[in-house]
């Protein structure tokens, strides 16, 4: 089931992927096992594809819906039950990048754990993310960027949130970034996937 998964959200079948985890959900499957082994191995695929030429933009967009379509029915599975928000998180993919698979799920991994996420979507202004921190009392900023081209914007926002003296960490991810660019710029965190995340933003909001 999880394989004809990964075929649909290739082939962009929206209805189809939502009925497969919709099928896995009810065969007792967890939320996480069908997000690792269904959905997320389906776009590192398409990602081949993509990088070999022999998908286009056109394709990958309507596989991204089917994706996001998956995602948005597993969420609720994810999410923990009635906890007080543990924190408020600022999230958003930065300045020219178009990519939200990942960063929304980071976002739904959050929620899933008991933040509130202010979710300021794609292509997002160094000073948006300050703007949003500043009026929701956020503990912590958190980049998406899938891009070598974008994940420079990141130092942009770091710098903004250092000449504000708001004082709250900003934490980056996304498939091009790494620890050392984090040190480099002076992210105070760096994730690799969506559980690390939630694992880095909630060392440092005690911190
Ligand atoms: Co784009 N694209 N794309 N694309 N696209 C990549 C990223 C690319 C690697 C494909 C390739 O060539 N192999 C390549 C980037 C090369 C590079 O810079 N190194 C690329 C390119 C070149 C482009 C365009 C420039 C193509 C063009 O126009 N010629 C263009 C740029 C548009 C723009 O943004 N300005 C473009 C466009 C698109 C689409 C719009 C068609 C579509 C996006 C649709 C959407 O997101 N709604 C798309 C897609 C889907 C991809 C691939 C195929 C899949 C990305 C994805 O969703 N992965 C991608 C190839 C790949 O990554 N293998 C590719 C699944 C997702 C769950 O993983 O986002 O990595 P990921 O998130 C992970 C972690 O990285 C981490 O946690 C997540 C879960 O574990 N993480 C965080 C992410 N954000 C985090 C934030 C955190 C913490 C962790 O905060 C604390």
């Amino acid at each position: 089931m999880l394989k004809e998964m990964q075929e649909a959200l290739i082939a962009g079948k929206k209805a189809d992927v939502e009925s497969l985890v919709d099928q896995a959900l009810a065969a007792g499957l967890p939320a996480a096992r069908i997000l690792n082994e269904g959905l997320i191995p389906g776009m590192e695929r398409l990602g081949v594809l993509f990088k070999n030429n022999e998908v286009f933009i056109p394709e990958v967009l309507v596989a991204a819906r089917a994706m996001n379509a998956g995602l948005g029915k597993l969420e609720p599975h994810l999410a923990a039950a009635g906890v007080k928000p543990r924190g408020i998180v600022v999230i958003g993919t930065v300045k020219g990048d178009l990519h939200d698979i990942g960063k929304n799920l980071v976002a739904m991994m959050l929620r899933g754990n008991g933040y509130k996420i202010v979710d300021l979507g794609v292509d997002v202004l160094p000073e948006k993310y300050l703007e949003a921190a500043k009026a929701n009392g956020a503990g912590a900023i958190a980049l998406s960027a899938l891009l070598t081209t974008t994940m420079v914007q990141m130092k942009n926002v770091v710098d903004a949130v250092e000449a504000s003296g708001l004082g709250i960490p900003v934490v980056i991810g996304g498939a091009p970034v790494t620890r050392d660019y984090a040190n480099q710029i002076r992210a105070r965190g760096f994730a690799p996937d969506a559980a690390s995340a939630v694992e880095e933003i909630g060392r440092l909001i005690a911190a």
